[in-house]
């Protein structure tokens, strides 16, 4: 099945004729906006099909007006994949401390029970520093604050076309390691937290290494696959060259031309691509409630 998203918007009838999901094209340097569906309920297969279709196109999708039990975001969630699980031995968000016992559902929030607290958060790929890194998560929306907890999303496909041939060259075929960021938590450096691991610091273990250009695994498109403040390591150069090169590389792609900033209304869901997407978030009062729940889906090992 072929979508396109520009000027003739996709038509799917459901409930006999009484609702028509449209997916538009958010003009931004990705993202789609999904109307007229309500995810609560059992997707058809040319709904799900034109999902998916979008998100590879556009590697994020806003639904827009939603209102889902935890069972039916669950559902939701199935339809593009399974839950995300990380090994025992590898902490996440919301696992305890030491991994294990990850809820699928993730309460992200300032509110008591919840994680990530108010403040900004740096341009990530989740569970990026796993062995086989989660394909997409979704984020829905339940009470946003009147400002700030905007969470923008930057498009890695686009940030590695635009790179220069040579620095393409350069970089196609580096392997990075990216170093679990709640490993670091538990082993907290005087220095803080670094943005490159040199040989004076001790690595963090287990740690696994995935290509700094990744290809993504349903388009095919080369992704230049770094995180904004992940503690990274490019294996076996020299370390002042890949701090310098790390350096460039994350200037280069939180670029607002490959970004969409995505301001929350109650009852949006985010479903977006890890494999293609970073994302951050702004910080908010914290005297205001915001109140998010997350499921991650399992992907597979990057290549
Ligand atoms: O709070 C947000 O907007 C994003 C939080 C986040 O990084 C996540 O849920 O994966
Ligand atoms: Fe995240």
């Amino acid at each position: 099945m072929s979508l396109s998203i520009d000027t003739a918007p996709l038509r799917v009838t459901e409930n006999g004729g009484a609702e028509t999901l449209h997916i538009g094209l958010i003009e931004a340097a990705l993202g789609a906006e999904v109307t007229g569906l309500d995810a609560a309920q059992p997707l058809e297969a040319g709904q799900v099909l034109a999902l998916k279709q979008a998100l590879l196109e556009r590697h994020v999708l806003v639904f827009k007006r939603q209102r889902l039990a935890d069972g039916q975001f669950e559902r939701l969630a199935s339809y593009f994949g399974s839950v995300f699980r990380p090994p025992a031995n590898v902490p996440v968000l919301g696992s305890d401390p030491y991994g294990g016992n990850t809820p699928d559902i993730v309460l992200v929030s300032n509110l008591a029970g919840g994680v990530l607290g108010h403040d900004e958060l740096a341009a990530h790929a989740d569970h990026h520093w796993t062995p086989v890194p989660s394909s997409g998560s979704l984020l829905y929306g339940i009470e946003v604050p009147s400002e700030g907890g905007d969470t923008t999303w930057v498009n890695l496909a686009a940030a590695w076309d635009a790179l220069d041939a040579g620095t393409q060259r350069e970089i196609a075929d580096l392997k990075l390691i990216t170093y679990n960021p709640f490993l670091r938590k538990l082993k907290p450096l005087t220095t803080g937290f670094p943005l490159y691991r040199t040989p004076d610091i001790e690595p963090l273990t287990p740690f696994e290494v995935h290509p700094l250009v990744r290809t993504h695994p349903d388009s095919g498109r080369r992704i230049l696959h770094l995180g904004e403040k992940t503690e990274v390591e490019i294996v076996g150069v020299d370390p002042q060259y890949g701090a310098a090169l790390i350096t460039r590389l994350r200037a280069h792609l939180l670029q607002p031309r490959f970004a969409y900033t995505h301001r929350w209304s109650v009852g949006d869901i985010v479903y977006w691509d890890n494999q293609a997407t970073l994302h951050a978030r702004s910080a908010f009062d914290n005297g205001e409630r915001r109140v998010l729940k997350r499921i991650s889906l399992s992907g597979s090992r990057p290549y």
